[in-house]
């Protein structure tokens, strides 16, 4: 069976969740400290040199790290990756800002602010990556004023990247209400069938 090196609040590992959840694919979840990393050598020391999760291991024993590599490997084939060469390159596109513009800033001011041993050490830091946050926010908001979804005009892989943290946003701090239409694509993709929230 597959194997999941995971973590219950972990959004990256979510992504791999869900894409497994809608390829209906059976896997075994273990579970690693995203605070207490001691043991990440000696777990994932030969899987992902990286030495973070999410990490999925195959049946075979071949390991494959960063969570958006893993969605675009399990979408391949699927109707959640594009056959047409631009429109995975645009599916890529997006994905590259989520782990540039996006990711690097809700995500770690969230962490900071719920999982940190004192969030007022890292107030400055908290306040740059929501300003920023807010920023990658708004190029999600630019795109999905005209489109229904990300990419193609369909639900792929690149949406459900983005929802991943975009949809825990309020525990980095940001707000989404002037964001009304990545409120109502992250309505439409929790509607989708195989949908799973993050704390299953
Ligand atoms: N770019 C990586 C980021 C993975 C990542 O940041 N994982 C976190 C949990 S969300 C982690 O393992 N943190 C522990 C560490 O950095 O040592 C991906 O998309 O998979």
């Amino acid at each position: 069976v597959l194997k999941l090196y995971d973590n219950p609040v972990s959004g990256n590992a979510y992504k791999v969740r869900m894409m497994l959840a809608h390829l209906g694919m059976r896997y075994e979840r273990i579970e690693l400290s995203v605070t207490d990393r001691s043991d990440r050598e000696e777990r994932l020391g030969g899987k992902n040199p990286s030495l973070r999760v999410p990490v999925l291991e195959f049946e075979d024993g071949r390991c494959l790290g960063e969570s958006n590599a893993i969605l675009c490997y399990l979408a391949e084939g699927t109707d959640y990756l594009p056959d047409d060469a631009f429109e995975r390159a645009q599916v890529l596109q997006w994905m590259f800002f989520e782990q540039y513009d996006h990711e690097p800033n809700v995500a770690v001011a969230r962490f900071l602010l719920g999982w940190s041993d004192d969030p007022a050490a890292h107030a400055d830091v908290i306040a740059t990556k929501q300003k920023l946050g807010r920023k990658a926010i708004g190029a999600i908001e630019r795109r999905l004023a005209a489109h229904d979804f990300l990419v193609a005009g369909r639900y792929s892989v690149a949406d459900i990247c983005l929802y991943g943290y975009t949809h825990m946003a309020d525990q980095a701090g940001i707000d989404l209400a002037g964001f009304p239409a990545v409120s109502a694509w992250l309505a439409r993709v929790a509607a989708q069938p195989g949908h799973v929230v993050i704390a299953a």
